[in-house]
Formats: C-alpha cells, sequence, structure tokens
C-alpha cells in the first residue's frame, strides 16, 4: 500500500491540555506520527512517499475561509501582541449567554479573544508551527486521495494532526483543518459523484459530520463512546440523522464502556452495511486507534486483531479507500495497531 508521509507534522508540538483543573501534558504528541512511520517502514509492504502542494482552495471549499485566515496568523499576531506564552490557548468560554440581550461588539479584538472565539476546548493549543503542520496534514490527506483517484484500490494518508473535530468554522479536539472533510468535498467536486465517510476514532467527529449535515452525497457514519459519558458530549447521538436534503446521511452508532472486538464488530456490520446501501462511492476512512484497550484517555478494549479483522471488513465493501490518521494515544502500541488495520485492508495475512 502507499503511504503519505511529511515532517512537518513534527512543528506542530503542543505542550498541555487541560484536565480537570490541571495542566497536564499533551497526549497528541510528534511521537504518535513518527511510531506509525516505522512501524510500516519495518513491515516492508509500505511505500512512502511525500504530499503534493494543494494550496488553500480545497481548505476553504470545507471550512469558513476566515477561519483559515486566522490560523494562518495567529502566531504572527500573537508575537506581534507582545505575548511571550509558546502555547495560544483559550482562557476564556464565550458563551451565546454573555451577549444575550446585547449586540456583540464587532472589532479585531486581543489574541486572546480571537482564540477562545475559533477554539472550543483547552485541549489543542496553537503553537508556532501549528498552521504548517495542519496543511501539511491536508497536504498528506489530499495526495493519499489523489492516489485512489489514480486508480490505487487504497492509500493511507498519515495525517498528523488528526482533523475529525474541526467544524465549518471551529477548531479543537486536537484538530485544526478537517483533513477528511476537505478530501470528501474535493472528491465530491471531482468526480461530480457522491462519498461515504467511515470514522472509527473513538470520539465523535462532530466537525465532519456538521460539514455535512445537510448534505445527501456525503454519508457520514461513526462508530464512538457514546456522548453520554463521552468526549465530545455535545453530539453523536443516534437522534442525529442529518437535515434537510441530508436526512438520512448521518449515522451514529454508541458504544459502550468496555466494549471488546466481538460487540465491536457487530457494530461495525451495521455501519458498513449502511455504507453498502449508500452505493458505489469511494470511501474516506477516519482511522482512530483510542479504542484500543490500552489507550490513556478512552474506555473501549479492541484488540490488535479486531483492527485487522475490521480492515477486512472495510476491504470487502470493495470501494476505493483512503484512510486517514485521526486519534489513537497509547504509542508504544499505535504502529502496530494501524499495521495491523491496514494489513487487514489488504488482505495479508501476519
Ligand atoms: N483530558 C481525537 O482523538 N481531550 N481527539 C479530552 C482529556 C480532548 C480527542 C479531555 C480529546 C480530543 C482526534
Ligand atoms: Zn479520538
Amino acid at each position: 500500500m502507499r503511504v503519505v508521509h511529511s515532517a512537518e507534522h513534527l512543528r506542530h508540538a503542543p505542550g498541555h491540555e487541560y484536565e480537570d483543573g490541571k495542566a497536564i501534558a499533551n497526549y497528541e504528541v510528534p511521537e504518535r506520527a513518527e511510531a506509525i512511520r516505522r512501524a510500516l517502514e519495518a513491515d516492508g509492504g509500505f511505500t512512502f512517499e511525500a504530499p503534493t502542494e494543494h494550496g488553500t482552495e480545497p481548505i476553504a471549499a470545507a471550512h469558513d475561509p476566515a477561519m483559515l485566515g486566522y490560523l494562518a496568523s495567529a502566531w504572527g499576531e500573537w508575537v506581534a501582541a507582545g505575548e511571550t506564552a509558546t502555547e495560544i490557548m483559550p482562557d476564556t468560554f464565550p458563551l451565546p449567554a454573555y451577549h444575550e440581550g446585547m449586540e456583540r461588539p464587532t472589532g479585531p479584538g486581543h489574541p486572546r479573544a480571537q482564540v477562545a472565539t475559533w477554539v472550543f476546548d483547552a485541549s489543542s493549543p496553537i503553537v508556532e508551527g501549528t498552521y504548517r503542520a495542519a496543511r501539511s496534514a491536508v497536504d498528506v490527506a489530499l495526495t493519499a486521495a489523489d492516489l485512489v483517484l489514480g486508480g490505487e484500490r487504497f492509500a493511507y494518508g498519515l495525517c498528523r494532526p488528526p482533523g475529525h473535530h474541526a467544524a465549518r468554522a471551529m477548531m479543537g479536539g486536537y484538530c485544526y483543518f478537517n483533513n477528511a472533510a476537505i478530501v470528501a468535498e474535493d472528491l465530491v467536486r471531482r468526480t461530480g459523484g457522491r462519498v461515504a465517510i467511515l470514522d472509527v476514532d473513538y470520539h465523535h467527529g462532530n466537525g465532519t459530520q456538521q460539514i455535512f449535515y445537510a448534505r445527501g452525497d456525503v454519508l457520514y457514519v461513526s462508530l464512538h463512546g457514546d456522548p453520554a459519558r463521552a468526549y465530545p458530549y455535545f453530539s453523536g447521538y443516534a437522534e442525529e440523522t442529518g437535515t434537510g436534503a441530508g436526512i438520512g446521511a448521518t449515522l451514529n452508532l454508541s458504544l459502550p464502556e468496555g466494549c471488546g472486538g466481538e460487540e465491536y464488530l457487530t457494530h461495525m456490520d451495521r455501519a458498513l452495511d449502511a455504507i453498502d446501501e449508500f452505493g458505489d462511492a469511494p470511501l474516506v476512512v477516519s482511522l482512530g486507534i483510542d479504542t484500543y484497550r490500552l489507550d490513556p484517555i478512552c474506555d473501549l478494549a479492541l484488540t490488535t486483531e479486531t483492527y485487522a479483522a475490521v480492515g477486512r471488513r472495510v476491504a470487502a465493501l470493495g470501494r476505493p479507500t483512503i484512510v486517514l490518521q485521526e486519534g489513537g494515544y497509547y504509542v508504544p502500541d499505535l504502529g502496530q495497531n494501524v499495521r495491523s488495520w491496514l494489513r487487514g485492508l489488504e488482505e495479508r495475512g501476519d
């Protein structure tokens, strides 16, 4: 399988995130992508290539261009304002209730006000290299899509930072640009056809769901920890099925705490049936490995073998498939788990 990878992700090295009143080391570390790269290199069955530049147009097709403009200039404005901290993070929460019954003043605002209007959580610092790393992740994803449009049955984009929590006009959840949504939108525009997205990250992909919520030409199917107990809490319930032309083109499947491989595969079969019924569309997979039994921030119980089984079932759909990396935080086994998933997809045995 061909793998697209760029060392530019190393420019994004967030230091901290907020947890229960404390600053802790951020889980979304550069070593994640390095561990995956090394495991795939050692396998010998994967060939690596660099991304090609795709520019900002495909990003602006999925996101508010003002959000793109903000991320491009955030670091420079932070420094120009005389700030010296190495991470930009919100310290205020501009809820709609703040301005209830009042006008919302306009104006550029302090860089701390800016970040709070674009970033929805305290897990997603903007550092000096975030914009360039996030741009490279988009190029990685779009280059993987190019390979599949060029006739490859599968391609894997080793995206970092991840993307599925980034909404049309909002960043967060370690995500800045929504790599999977940008690829799906680009595929629709280039092929004139439909696209299916399968999101297997532990967390609900609120951003991807939102970007296509009113669209009937992009199917969004997600398996995730029940939002009644799991981040991002505010979306991912079964009742969310789309709106307008998109009614029926969103499917959310919630997983119970401790869910193991056997039960997981029954939910997966429901997801794959929905994709099969959607018709002969290319498939974009948001591949989160934070469903792993040892993941430090999640509570499912999947094993390395489960990932191979899932890959094989996805292969059985017979669709051209672009696999893009999302989460997965147990770094010691992350590479083997991704390798297992991708080998399953290629129906290569152990
Ligand atoms: N202290 C992805 O897997 N932090 N994003 C939750 C833990 C944010 C997960 C609180 C988790 C974001 C791509
Ligand atoms: Zn996740």
